[in-house]
């Protein structure tokens, strides 16, 4: 009865569009489903920081190294930002990154991807980095407080990101045959896998009935998907690229692009870990995080010592 009465009343404030904060009641099943979102969100910024920084001592020139570098340090406080909200709900990051290490927790499939070329990097920040933007948008309205908040900051700076990205794509598209070759290669190579980024079809997500019930999700992975599309084309077209699907079509009635399907064989293939570089990416974090092992030890004597 009194369990009841809780998700009644928690159901209200989400439906009035009252944020929900750390110390408020809120049912278990709202707490998980946060803490699998955000911790997953997590990784997702730490992980994703490999691909790029593959390039930072390979950038062509001192301008691009600087701005990458300040991307790759960005989203390692995108990374920092959502641990800490997730730990506003009773979760502990060492555990977090442990299910990571074991494989247990999810990270964007994207990530799993080489970055082969420097036009790879334009990729990453035109198209991933936009279909990023365009679901955390949304999630600039998600009901809990700290995530929302998070949000908000993080999209400031991953705007600047997609138009670093951009801005790259127009050198190469503008450059010799080559480099514009290489800027089309590039957008073959990533368009589909950026598109996997939303996620399953809304008929295939199984969390997304939950997440928006509780305004987790403020929309669905089919409809921020179609957004993305209807966005990036035109830039395509902008750059003098084509996107590698022959179905892409405008559709005056719909007053959108119409698709090809999504290869789901490889999305899922990639999410439970057979992608390009799924193993390469966890080795490395695994590594990364034993050798950072002396510095958390230092802060924990320090602030022993000091902050009592
Ligand atoms: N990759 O029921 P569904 C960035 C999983 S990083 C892997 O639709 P949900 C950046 C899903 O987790 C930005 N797994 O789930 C950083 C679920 O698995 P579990 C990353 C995926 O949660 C560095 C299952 O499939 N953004 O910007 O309702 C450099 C069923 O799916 C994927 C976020 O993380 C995928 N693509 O919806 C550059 C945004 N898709 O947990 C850029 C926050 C689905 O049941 N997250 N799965 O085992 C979300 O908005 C939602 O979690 C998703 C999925 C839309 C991703």
């Amino acid at each position: 009865m009194v369990k009841k009465n809780i998700n009644y009343k928690f159901q209200k404030r989400i439906d009035n569009n009252i944020k929900i904060e750390p110390r408020d009641d809120m049912p278990d099943g709202y707490r998980f489903h946060l803490i699998r979102q955000i911790s997953q969100h997590a990784h997702s910024e730490v992980i994703g920081m490999q691909p790029e920084a593959n390039w930072i001592t390979r950038a062509p020139s001192l301008r691009s190294k600087k701005i990458l570098l300040a991307k790759v340090q960005d989203e390692a406080g995108h990374g920092l930002y959502l641990y800490s909200a997730a730990e506003t709900l009773g979760a502990s990051r060492s555990d977090l990154i442990n299910k990571l290490h074991l494989k247990e927790a999810k990270y964007a499939s994207i990530f799993n991807y080489p970055a082969l070329t420097w036009s790879d990097i334009g990729a990453i920040g035109w198209l991933v980095d936009g279909a990023a933007i365009t679901n955390q948008v949304s999630l600039q309205k998600t009901s809990y407080g700290p995530y929302s908040r998070a949000m908000i900051k993080i999209c400031k700076e991953e705007s600047f990101h997609q138009r670093q990205g951009f801005e790259i794509m127009i050198k190469m598209s503008q450059g010799t045959k080559e480099q514009k070759q290489m800027a089309q290669d590039s957008l073959n190579r990533f368009w589909w896998p950026s598109l996997m980024m939303f996620g399953p079809h809304d008929s295939d997500s199984t969390r997304s009935e939950r997440a928006i019930k509780w305004k987790i999700k403020r929309e669905s992975n089919d409809f921020l998907r179609q957004k993305f599309i209807d966005k990036t084309v035109p830039q395509a077209d902008f750059l003098g690229l084509t996107i590698p699907d022959k179905k892409l079509k405008w559709n005056e009635k719909r007053n959108s692009y119409d698709f090809g399907e999504i290869n789901w064989n490889e999305f899922w293939r990639v999410v439970n870990g057979g992608g390009p570089c799924n193993q390469k990416r966890i080795n490395h974090h695994i590594n990364a995080h034993k050798d950072g092992e002396w510095v958390r030890k230092a802060l924990i004597k320090y602030s022993e010592k000091y902050d009592k």
